[in-house]
């Protein structure tokens, strides 16, 4: 909870200060409202939470105030990211995660911080190194899979991808491993297109492994803002997604956009990147998310 709060530093800066005087004006006139939307707005949080909140708050303004200004504008947050329902985890095993998203955003660091996580809390990892394309971006999971404890399944550079993803999950079950993490290229130096290359995985995957629980966690880099929605719908259209990882957080002040993301796509976020360290990845727990941002 500590470090999400020192995570959301940048984020809870630009917006508390400027919160507290709007709201605590103590009435919610014209002014009020435009300068909270522009404050929103600002936060990354999008056109229409911005404005379902506006007017949600205006309603209880109206009302007569039962909490504190600042409190209500907690409660309208958390009612949004709330009503993203979390899907059950997948019944198959092992439970395969297979993490895509464009490149630099922090696929690789991701998988070494939930596999430590994974580890921490008991279960067995492995981990599959499917990004064949890019110099040096087997060796880079190997170092996070060394950190973090657990094996890595990999082939030579060029290799099929989902060839290793299938000989990952084989060598899962071989070993009664619960979770397999497979790490992706985010952009290929081939012609081959990158959503043509993930597809391929999962049909893969469904065909010879139809037992494993299968699903896709989306990364993306909270520095992108609104920008990432968009980003994310590519993905979501072609990929079975069931999760997304929101990562960076610690570097943006951008990090009212977990909001929108979750509220367009429909995919809960999963876990928050608050660094570059092991330990440096929160389950995204909505309450704490809020209170890190407004107290
Ligand atoms: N500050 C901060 N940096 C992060 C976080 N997550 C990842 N990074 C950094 O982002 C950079 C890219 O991370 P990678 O994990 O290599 O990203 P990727 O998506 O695997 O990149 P490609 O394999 O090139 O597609 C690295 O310098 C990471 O240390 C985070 O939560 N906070
Ligand atoms: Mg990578």
């Amino acid at each position: 909870m500590r470090r999400l709060v020192q995570g959301l530093q940048k984020t809870k800066e630009r917006l508390l200060g400027p919160l507290r005087g709007i709201l605590e004006r103590g009435s919610f006139d014209e002014e009020a409202v435009e300068d909270l939307e522009a404050l929103l707005l600002s936060a990354d949080l999008g056109v229409d939470a911005t404005e379902q909140i506006i007017e949600r708050l205006r309603e209880r303004f109206t009302k007569g105030m039962e909490r504190g200004p600042l409190d209500m504008l907690g409660e309208e947050l958390l009612a949004i990211i709330d009503a993203v329902p979390m899907p059950d985890p997948p019944a198959g095993r092992p439970h395969v995660i297979v993490v895509i998203g464009v490149n630099g955003v922090g696929k690789t660091s991701t998988i070494g911080k939930l596999a430590h996580r994974f580890k921490q809390r008991g279960d067995t990892v492995l981990l599959a190194a499917c990004d064949t394309f890019r110099a040096a971006a087997i060796e880079q999971l190997e170092r996070w899979a060394e950190r973090a404890g657990v094996p890595v399944v990999r082939q030579g550079m060029g290799a099929d991808a989902a060839a290793v993803a299938f000989d990952a999950v084989q060598s899962a079950r071989a070993r009664n491993v619960d979770t397999v993490i497979i790490d992706t290229a985010g952009r290929l130096h081939t012609k081959t297109n990158l959503m043509a290359e993930l597809e391929k995985i999962f049909r893969v995957l469904r065909a010879r492994a139809p037992d494993a629980g299968l699903e896709a966690w989306l990364v993306l880099d909270a520095n992108t803002g609104q920008n990432s929605i968009r980003q994310a719908e590519a993905f979501v259209e072609s990929l079975p997604v069931t999760g997304l990882v929101l990562t960076k957080l610690d570097s943006t002040a951008k990090g009212g956009v977990v909001i929108p993301i979750q509220q367009k796509l429909g995919v809960p976020v999963r876990y928050v990147g608050i660094g570059e360290g092991l330990a440096d990845l929160e389950p995204f727990d909505h309450e704490s998310f809020i209170s890190a941002l407004i107290h």
